[in-house]
């Protein structure tokens, strides 16, 4: 590279140019944690809130982790008292609005581990847009829901 300066310049004008089509830059990740499943289970839930901070509405259209082989969002329906999974192939969220996941409701569903889940060990989770980069957060493992 003849000239990496102009080259950086350049970048940085295209990305500025690429502006709001960046869906996921405007997606915040909150209040994360996953339940330390017990010994010998193959999956583990996660929970958090993610934030349209942006002023068009965006699609979160799945989740993944490199700590598990695969990664769901979920949410769960009760049905004549009993609670049913359903998998969420997508979550559109409004400008200034949420997605919250919490024990009861709606979570990411996370199979398979490939690592042991020591308490306070961080995960990454990365969240894929229709638009834009994915948003990359790391949440503690922990025993039970951290208190607000
Ligand atoms: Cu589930």
């Amino acid at each position: 590279m003849k000239n990496p300066a102009m080259t950086v310049a350049t970048l940085v004008a295209i990305l500025l140019a690429a502006g709001p089509a960046a869906a996921c830059d405007h997606l915040r990740a909150e209040r994360g944690w996953l339940r330390q499943p017990p010994p010998g289970s193959d999956s583990a839930a996660a929970y958090l809130v993610l934030h349209n901070d942006g002023s068009e509405a965006l699609t979160v259209r799945g989740v993944s982790s490199p700590a598990f082989a695969r990664a769901m969002m979920h949410e769960t329906r009760y049905v004549e008292g009993r609670a049913e999974m359903r998998h969420l192939h997508a979550v559109e969220i409004a400008p200034g609005g949420r997605f919250e996941a919490r024990p009861g409701g709606a979570h990411l569903m996370l199979v398979e581990p490939r690592q042991t889940l020591a308490l306070d060990d961080m995960v990454e989770l990365r969240f894929e847009c229709a638009q834009g980069d994915p948003l990359v957060t790391w949440v503690p493992v922990r025993r039970s829901a951290p208190t607000p």
